[in-house]
């Protein structure tokens, strides 16, 4: 375990700037509110949660896009504290586990994690591959833009920014390099155009819908951890968007998209990485809780603190596979 001690630290971070839609911000609160930390506790942890991180510190004076960036300076600032945040959770051998708040947060928690382990690799739940740069991005939305930023396909110095009175937004991530080699995705079904070729020249393995369908979500983990991981040794960083599931599974998240992982799927992508005993850390992102009605609010709510408990070895939630395995008798 790469965590000396069963100690998780929980990083709520109610965010919301890495894209337009109000209530992501909630998201943890809502998750904590649930009783994760209780959760949690009740599977053996010492839980370490000292209340939300506060951005309030971290005010811009006016931050109008740079190119088609949004919020540019808002989500560098914040990202680089919950980089120190997440980083020093793992140098005390805690296990982060950052609630979102939008994903633009991952830049942060990535970083968190590569600055304590320089050869840890990142699975990456998601129906989205989130790996646009500024200039392929159609959205603007820097939600869809950390991947790019982490594996420097994009830079501060492509923003081609000049400012007298403030550095310029994401140099600080310029010596950051998280390999190419090093990530993988599950449960991809909505990438743009950009992305695609992004894919494709950096040799990128994604495991879409259309794989999942193929081999079936056992396989598919396999897969990933063959290329991310093929000796089984690297710490690995967990960031689960929430939207990777289906909507009937997932419903309040800022940008549902069909045919997404199954409940079971989901979790058992949790299960196997919890069970390598590699698991570094863990993000869970995109709850939105003003989206859609009370009842599916609650059901995405308490889908996220399972699948988090699923990622952090919940005993009682699925048998070991031992007693599952047991052959049948003659
Ligand atoms: N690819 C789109 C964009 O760049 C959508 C990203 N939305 C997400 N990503 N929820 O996970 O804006
Ligand atoms: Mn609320
Ligand atoms: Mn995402
Ligand atoms: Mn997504």
């Amino acid at each position: 375990f790469v965590c000396e001690a069963k100690t998780v630290a929980i990083i709520g971070c109610p965010f919301s700037g890495g894209q337009s839609k109000a209530g992501v911000d909630h998201g943890p609160i809502h998750l904590v509110n649930a009783g994760l930390a209780q959760q949690l506790s009740g599977l053996g942890w010492n839980v370490k949660f000292e209340g939300h991180h506060a951005f309030e510190d971290i005010t811009t004076q006016s931050d109008p896009p740079i190119g088609k960036m949004k919020n540019p300076r808002l989500v560098s600032r914040v990202t680089e504290a919950v980089a120190k945040v997440v980083g020093d959770h793992a140098s005390q051998g805690r296990l982060p586990l950052t609630l979102g708040g939008d994903h633009s947060l991952a830049m942060g928690t990535i970083a968190g994690t590569l600055s304590k382990h320089p050869d840890a690799c990142v699975i990456w739940v998601d129906a989205h591959a989130d790996l646009n740069t500024p200039e392929t991005t159609d959205s603007g939305n820097i939600h869809g833009m950390p991947l790019s930023f982490l594996m420097s396909l994009a830079s501060s110095q492509s923003l081609n920014y000049k400012s007298e009175s403030e550095p310029t937004p994401f140099a600080w991530l310029d010596n950051v390099h998280l390999p190419p080699s090093r990530l993988a995705y599950i449960g991809l079904r909505d990438v743009d155009a950009g992305e695609k070729a992004l894919l494709r020249e950096h040799d990128i393995a994604a495991f879409s819908m259309h794989e999942v369908d193929r081999y079936g979500i056992g396989q598919v983990v396999e897969m990933a951890l063959d290329r991310v991981n093929p000796g089984r040794e690297r710490p690995i960083h967990l960031s689960f968007d929430v939207d990777a599931l289906d909507p009937t599974v997932a419903p309040s998240t800022g940008t549902p998209v069909r045919g997404g992982l199954t409940f079971r799927e989901g979790h058992y992508i949790c299960e196997r990485l919890w069970e390598t005993g590699l698991l570094a850390a863990v993000d869970l992102m995109e709850v939105n809780p003003s989206l859609a009605d009370e009842q599916s609010v609650e059901q995405t709510v308490a889908v996220g603190c399972s699948l988090v408990r699923a990622a952090l070895d919940a005993p009682d939630d699925h048998l070991s596979s031992a007693q599952c395995l047991e052959p049948p008798a003659p």
